[in-house]
């Protein structure tokens, strides 16, 4: 708690004697309007060119200006099937620096679009991505570059892989994805800074809930349908807890394909860029609330509007019954000798301010975090002002390797292709500001073997870990693919606040 008191002062002083706390102009509105993402289905070989540039968008009763991939938010819904190689000709036709990174799919090293891989990309500069898909699911693009302010402003979209094995998923009567986010709106504005990275301490919590970029997201049913739901968190920062009001979720998938077993739930916490694989069945016309449901507050983020005509299959029996998946839980057997292994890596994820430690007791806010958050995840931004007043230059977010101290990209590791690895990863409640932190690999896939030394029963591989305040999650890495690769907090700002490190696989 000490320390929390130290670290409030600290922002509280670098700021009062900075004074650099301002938004530069928002960029102005463009005539374009959002249109509607289109499904874009390719096959095995094909190309297809993808552009990022602004649209305007009305959120509430404001037009702002946004950005979208191809003149939609989300960009356009990508399909192919698994084992499919694309090529993507991107264009940046933004006025930030972009890289497209196709977030969870493991493809050839050089198209991972991350600073290891290229230059960052000039406003007008193109790039051509071959992308292969060895993994069935919900993989996702976003930019790898200026993330805070692209992403947050729109740039997210999907690529849905159908599964080689047809009985991979259970059936449905449609797909659909939906994009978790949130906008922070001040005084009529999007309130994201090109220029700047502020809200360091926790990252941007929009104060407008977001699905697909509408703040009133519809979508229409009929009684007894059957609809995958492939969710994903494109916020900034903020952790969904994701429900349904009066209908049961089947989970059926996470980051990087199916679970072992498929399960009833009441709700899932879905961290920023992680994904969750939802099956439901409406059983009644009606209006059904999404919603994102924290210990203290419940969000309305959209509707489901079903209608009482039908359709014309029924999967009703299939949505009731709680399949077993043979593909995955083949996938990992070659992997559980691993499982009681004592970790070959250590990591702890913790913060440092910079700056001379000055007292000042009226910026005192200590220990007000730990006791809105006793579950290990701040839901909201219960401390706007010093999280706003914040900035990469004043805080440093790190992972630490503990059995060298070395921290961030002084972190420098090399796994041998195909040799499981047990990582341990503690997020250090003592530090001076503990949340939780979605920890993601680029180019691999992991399995999360337990929680503070609870075993996981059902395993589903996955590319992004929430890693609680306190928590202790050990995971087993699977260094399939070659290359110089990062891992990284998927809060945007503390990405862009340090805590980042690469690792190769040789
Ligand atoms: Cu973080």
């Amino acid at each position: 708690m000490k320390n929390q008191n130290i670290l409030y002062i600290i922002i509280g002083v670098v700021i009062l004697a900075g004074g650099y706390f301002f938004l530069s102009e928002s960029a102005p509105v463009p005539s374009r309007e959002a249109a509607a993402s289109p499904v874009v289905e390719l096959k095995n070989g094909d190309t297809y060119d993808l552009t990022a540039g602004y649209v305007a968008k009305t959120i509430g009763d404001m037009r702002h200006a946004m950005l979208a991939y191809n003149g939609s938010i989300p960009g356009p819904i990508i399909k192919v099937a698994q084992g499919a190689e694309i090529t993507i000709n991107f264009k940046n036709n933004t006025d930030i620096p972009a890289l497209l990174h196709s977030h969870g799919v493991r493809m050839d090293n050089a198209f991972d679009g991350s600073q290891l891989q290229q230059k960052e990309m000039k406003p007008g500069e193109s790039f051509s991505y071959k992308l292969k898909f060895p993994d069935a699911g919900i993989y996702w693009y976003h930019p790898h570059a200026k993330e805070v302010y692209g992403q947050g402003l729109g740039l997210y979209g999907a690529f849905i892989v159908a599964p080689a094995d047809s009985d991979y998923f259970p059936p449905v009567n449609r797909e659909i994805p939906l994009f978790l986010s949130d906008a922070p709106i001040e005084n009529g504005k999007i309130a994201l800074d090109k220029d700047m990275a502020s809200h360091s301490l926790m990252g941007h919590y929009g104060n407008v809930m977001l699905i697909n970029g509408e703040d009133a997201y519809n979508l229409d049913a009929q009684t007894g349908e059957a609809i995958r739901l492939y969710v994903v968190n494109a916020a900034n920062a903020r952790p969904f807890n994701f429900a349904i009001e009066g209908l049961k979720l089947k989970l059926v998938g996470a980051d990087n394909g199916a679970y072992e077993r498929a399960s009833f739930i009441d709700s899932v916490v879905i961290s920023p860029s992680e994904r969750a694989i939802i099956d439901i069945f409406i059983p009644n016309a009606g209006i059904y609330e999404i919603q994102n449901k924290t210990p203290n507050r419940v969000y309305a983020l959209g509707t489901i509007s079903a209608k009482s005509d039908h359709p014309d299959i029924s999967y009703a029996r299939e949505f009731d019954a709680l399949q077993t998946n043979q593909g995955t839980i083949q996938s990992i057997n070659p992997f559980r000798a691993f499982f009681d292994q004592e970790p070959t890596k250590h990591l702890a994820l913790t913060i440092d301010m910079g700056g001379d430690q000055m007292p000042m007791e009226s910026m005192n806010h200590g220990g007000r975090m730990a006791q809105e958050s006793p579950d290990g995840i701040e839901w909201d931004d219960a401390n706007q002002m010093m999280n706003r007043m914040s900035n990469a230059g004043s805080i440093k977010w790190k992972i630490v390797d503990r059995d060298t101290g070395k921290e961030n990209m002084d972190i420098d590791w090399t796994f041998t292709q195909d040799t499981p690895m047990k990582i341990r990863i503690f997020n250090d409640p003592d530090s001076m500001h503990p949340m939780q932190h979605p920890i993601h690999f680029h180019g691999q896939r992991f399995l999360v073997i337990a929680r503070d030394g609870a075993e996981q029963t059902n395993l589903a591989w996955k590319d992004t870990v929430l890693v609680k305040a306190g928590e202790t999650v050990d995971i087993i890495l699977d260094p399939s693919n070659p290359g110089e690769w990062m891992a990284h907090c998927h809060i945007s700002e503390h990405l862009e606040a340090g805590m980042i490190f690469r690792f190769r696989v040789k």
